[in-house]
């Protein structure tokens, strides 16, 4: 089933259509979504990796969780599946579909589906509209990023059980930049946008064409990839950069988050997660930028195409324990856009002339 799960769109699968082998899953995935290559012509991917995405759903064994969902992002030119990362946007498809392929027995009115998120061990309810027993996908909710509106789902996340500081400091410098590394979900690194002689208001493309910011963001993500302990991640989606700048909105904050080599659109929801709760700490870079409602969870991001609301509530910390995520919670929509059989491109790509093979090709 092709969904859109809040500003990205994906292929949702049942774990039991695709091969168990995950080389084998992968392979075939490059080959349902059109990778490698930068138009994904041959595929369902949309060239761009908020439309090269792989959500694969299951019943769950954990009495706590009612389905399973492993995301997988395919890359566009490179022959490259990766479970590195969640995705919030493609989660919110997740409840839906999981009726819609009977894992869920419907309320008549709404459902809740538990869902446990196999990247990263974490969990979250999606509560959708199913009036009559049916995924209603029409309503009146809105999210910046998406023409129209469509029916609100829901997304609670509960406190999770992983470090929001990964590297222990609320601020570090890396390659001669302070940052504040959060993980609310998604790895990410807070970055001032002027520490990078950058307004931040800049619209994704210019940012992009911007080849002395791409080579700065490069060095900081390898070396704050190393710090958050993921290792080298040259090669990883992870971990994404957010440059921050006051909001100009009535928002808290300004965004141009970087999913870490193209410019986010608009910004991931557990990426926004992860902003929100790095700008409720003290000390941290976003201390001095945002702006922060002087009561309850709800935060403004602003992004370049509208803004995202999300809730967050933040334990300090204190006498040596470190701060940590309390709740964090969000709507988002989901529409189911087709529904059939995927013709994969055959598993064998033709050969290339003699010492034409650069091996990059997919097999
Ligand atoms: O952060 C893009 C998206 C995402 C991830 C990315 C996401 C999230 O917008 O939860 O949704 O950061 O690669 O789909």
């Amino acid at each position: 089933m092709l969904m859109r799960g809040g500003t990205s769109k994906g292929a949702y699968f049942l774990a039991e259509d695709l091969p168990a082998d995950p080389a084998a899953r992968d392979g075939l995935l490059l080959r349902v979504m059109g990778s490698p290559d930068p138009r994904q012509i041959d595929g369902l991917g949309g060239a761009h990796p908020l439309t090269s995405k792989v959500a694969v759903v299951s019943g769950s064994d954990d009495p706590e969780a009612d389905v399973d969902y492993l995301f997988l992002q395919v890359a566009v030119d490179r022959p490259e599946v990766t479970d590195r990362q969640n995705c919030g946007n493609i989660l919110a498809g997740v409840g839906p579909f999981a009726v819609e392929r009977g894992l869920v027995v419907p309320g008549d009115g709404e459902t809740s589906v538990r869902i446990r998120m196999l990247n990263t061990g974490e969990r979250a309810v999606a509560t959708f509209p199913t009036p009559g027993g049916r995924v209603d996908y029409t309503g009146d909710a809105e999210i910046s990023g998406v023409p129209g509106t469509a029916a609100p789902v829901v997304i609670e996340f509960p406190a999770g059980e992983s470090p929001l500081l990964p590297t222990g400091s609320v601020r570090d410098t890396v390659a001669g930049t302070a940052v504040t590394c959060v993980d609310n979900g998604m790895p990410t690194v807070l970055i001032a946008a002027s520490a990078l002689g950058v307004t931040g208001y800049e619209a994704p493309k210019d940012l992009e064409e911007d080849l002395a910011l791409a080579d700065r963001l490069h060095e900081i993500r390898l070396a704050a990839g190393r710090l958050m302990g993921l290792g080298d991640v040259e090669t990883a989606t992870v971990p994404k950069l957010s440059l921050l700048a006051p909001p100009r909105d009535g928002g808290a904050v300004t965004t141009r988050t970087f999913i870490p080599v193209r410019c986010h659109t608009s910004i991931g929801v557990l990426g926004a997660a992860s902003v929100a709760a790095g700008l409720r700490l003290p000390g941290g870079v976003g201390e001095r930028i945002a702006r922060l409602p002087d009561h309850g969870d709800r935060v403004r991001i602003e992004h370049p195409t509208g803004f995202l609301e999300i809730d967050t509530s933040v334990d300090p910390g204190s006498d040596g324990s470190p701060p940590a995520a309390r709740r964090t919670a969000v709507v988002r929509t989901a529409r189911k856009i087709f529904d059939g059989t995927v013709f994969p491109r055959a598993a064998a790509l033709p050969a290339r002339p003699q010492g034409g093979n650069d091996g990059s090709a997919a097999r």
